[in-house]
């Protein structure tokens, strides 16, 4: 082993040994290789290591082909304005929230287990469109790198537990499961060392909180968790009790804002809101309603919150949930 290796080398080395899959070890190496000066004392090793990367290289190919029938049915189009996975252990109540507020009836059984496959429905919930994802429950002895990466590709977890059956103990299953695949809330400190996380706005839907009954329950919980920087919301997917409210809330968290364009001397349109990320100027809105706008535009007047009814504003100008905009060209 060469002893003139730079210290890149050696915290590559780290990633390198902590890798997984052939994928992992692939990409891990490669960069690893990247590390080593060329001279003639790293020739041997730069050798040595290039016949591991082509091995894992066709290693991973190899996993790719073999898990293709999976991806056909783990594979799910972005559609709507936002996607939100609900994840969580067995019966917790995914599949019937799914099935109450879309238009998707993934199947609903009291018999733990019976959602393998995952299914998406749509929810539109105050003219946000929002996919909203079913999942096969989380405390199982295998779960799938396809399930995985759809957790990845989403904007925000809605972490789901039932208030009736353990609550701490499922949802301490499910953080470990999402850590261990390097899925951290967005709330959570990672130390600058773990490389490659991903960080994702979650928020904890606590179920069956059907009646008053059960809310000192619900506030323990809550106050435990709370302290960690948790944002617990009580439902009941059963009686509705709550859904509206954590509905909006999920929106509030993806940080999404509704606008809306209006004609001069005509009322705004409330029923098309144009859904822009949070800090959104009036230049994107004015791209978001028509190129020519974008172009053309020569003034633009607003209503809404902290502005004067009718208040010209320029291009930079940052819009807010609910506010009109009347554009000039
Ligand atoms: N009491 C009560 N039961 C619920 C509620 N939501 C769902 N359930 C029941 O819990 C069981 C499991 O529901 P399901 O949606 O299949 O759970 P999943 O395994 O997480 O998809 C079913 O018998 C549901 O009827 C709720 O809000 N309150
Ligand atoms: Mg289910």
């Amino acid at each position: 082993m060469p002893t003139n290796l730079p210290p890149e080398y050696y915290e590559a080395e780290r990633h390198y040994k902590e890798a997984v899959t052939p994928q992992e070890k692939a990409e891990t190496l490669e960069n690893l290789i990247s590390t080593i000066p060329k001279h003639k004392g790293t020739d041997k090793l730069r050798a040595d290591l290039r016949r591991k990367l082509s091995k894992f290289k066709s290693q991973a190919q190899a996993a790719k082909k073999k898990t293709g029938k999976h991806e056909t049915h783990f594979h799910i189009e972005k559609e709507g304005d936002a996607r939100v996975i609900v994840v969580g252990c067995a019966n917790v109540g995914k599949s019937s929230l799914v099935a109450k507020v879309t238009n998707a009836e993934p199947e609903i059984s009291s018999s733990p287990y019976s959602s393998w496959a995952p299914t998406p429905g749509m929810m539109i919930h105050d003219g946000v469109h929002i996919q909203l994802i079913d999942t096969p429950a989380i405390d199982r002895e295998y779960i799938e790198p396809e399930f995985v990466d759809l957790v990845k590709n989403s904007d925000l977890i809605l972490l789901m537990l039932d208030l009736q059956a353990y609550p701490l103990q499922q949802v301490e299953k499910t953080i470990d499961m999402l850590e261990n695949h390097r899925i951290y809330a967005a709330h959570k400190d990672i130390p600058d060392t773990e490389k490659r996380v991903w960080k994702i706005s979650t928020i904890i839907a606590v179920n069956k909180d059907d009646g008053e009954n059960l809310d000192e329950e619900f506030d323990v919980l809550n106050e435990l968790l709370r302290e960690e920087g948790w944002i617990l919301l009580p439902v009941s997917v059963e009686t509705g009790r709550n859904l509206n409210d954590m509905m909006n809330f999920v929106i509030k968290e993806l940080k999404i804002i509704r606008v809306y364009s209006k004609r001069p001397h005509e009322e705004a349109d409330y029923s098309q809101p144009f859904i822009l990320k949070s800090g959104a100027t009036l230049d994107d809105f004015a791209l978001a309603v028509h190129k020519d706008f974008h172009e053309k535009m020569k003034s633009a007047r607003i209503w809404g919150k902290g502005v004067r009814d009718g208040q010209p504003v320029g291009r930079d100008h940052v819009l807010s949930d609910g506010d009109v905009v009347e554009l000039h060209i």
